[in-house]
């Protein structure tokens, strides 16, 4: 497998993240999107969309972090969860659980890119965002999470899912956005438990 990756995107860390708690193999070909590296011919002849994380897998080349996540865990995670438990390891087999699964990806996708990870952007990139929108939208999509993980140690059922990864990057990497977690405790409980997961590598 191949990973068209940026070491301090969180789109590309949410996929490396389930690579390695997978125990797959892949290789790394690094494009720098806060230099352009996305934009070119070559990288476009690659993926359209001209974003990063790209993966392929033999003939497969799929983008989107998101569609990605669902494919590693649908086709590499076991169906037991690896320790005898019920439901699927990453993603539940039940069409409520999945269902679930997707909703907390829409979070992601929303409040947290449009918001914590834009805001983030414009600070250590200067990608031309305002920051204090994207802050609130950010503050919006972690007070969600926080009234989940209050009562739940995962957002879908009783174990981590490719939900918890897809939400997880940008809210750890918050600092960057200057949006501080001091208000979410449970937010800052989940993040420590992501953390000890098997697996887990942090983002250099
Ligand atoms: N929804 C996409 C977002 C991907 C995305 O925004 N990638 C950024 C890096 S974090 C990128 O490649 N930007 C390239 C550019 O704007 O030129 C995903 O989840 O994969």
């Amino acid at each position: 497998m191949r990973l068209y990756d940026f070491e301090y995107s969180g789109n590309c860390w949410k996929v490396r993240l389930l690579l390695d708690m997978l125990g797959l193999d892949y290789e790394r070909e690094p494009v720098d999107s806060s230099r352009g590296e996305t934009q070119t011919a070559t990288f476009k002849a690659v993926s359209g969309r001209g974003q990063i994380p790209v993966l392929e897998d033999g003939d497969l080349r799929l983008w989107d972090s998101q569609a990605i996540l669902f494919y590693l865990a649908r086709r590499y995670g076991a169906a037991d969860g690896g320790d005898g438990s019920e439901g699927g390891a990453w993603l539940p087999p039940d069409p409520a659980g999945e269902a679930k699964v997707l909703q907390w990806l829409a979070l992601s996708e929303n409040e947290l890119l449009y918001g914590l990870a834009r805001a983030r952007a414009a600070l250590k990139f200067g990608r031309p965002f305002d920051v204090a929108a994207c802050q609130a939208e950010g503050r919006a999509g972690l007070a969600v999470l926080e009234a989940r993980l209050t009562e739940h140690d995962w957002l879908v059922g009783e174990r981590a899912t490719i939900a918890d990864l897809a939400c997880y990057t940008y809210v750890a990497l918050a600092h960057e956005a200057e949006v501080a977690l001091e208000d979410y405790p449970a937010v800052r409980a989940w993040c420590a438990r992501i953390a000890a997961l098997p697996g887990y590598r942090a983002m250099r």
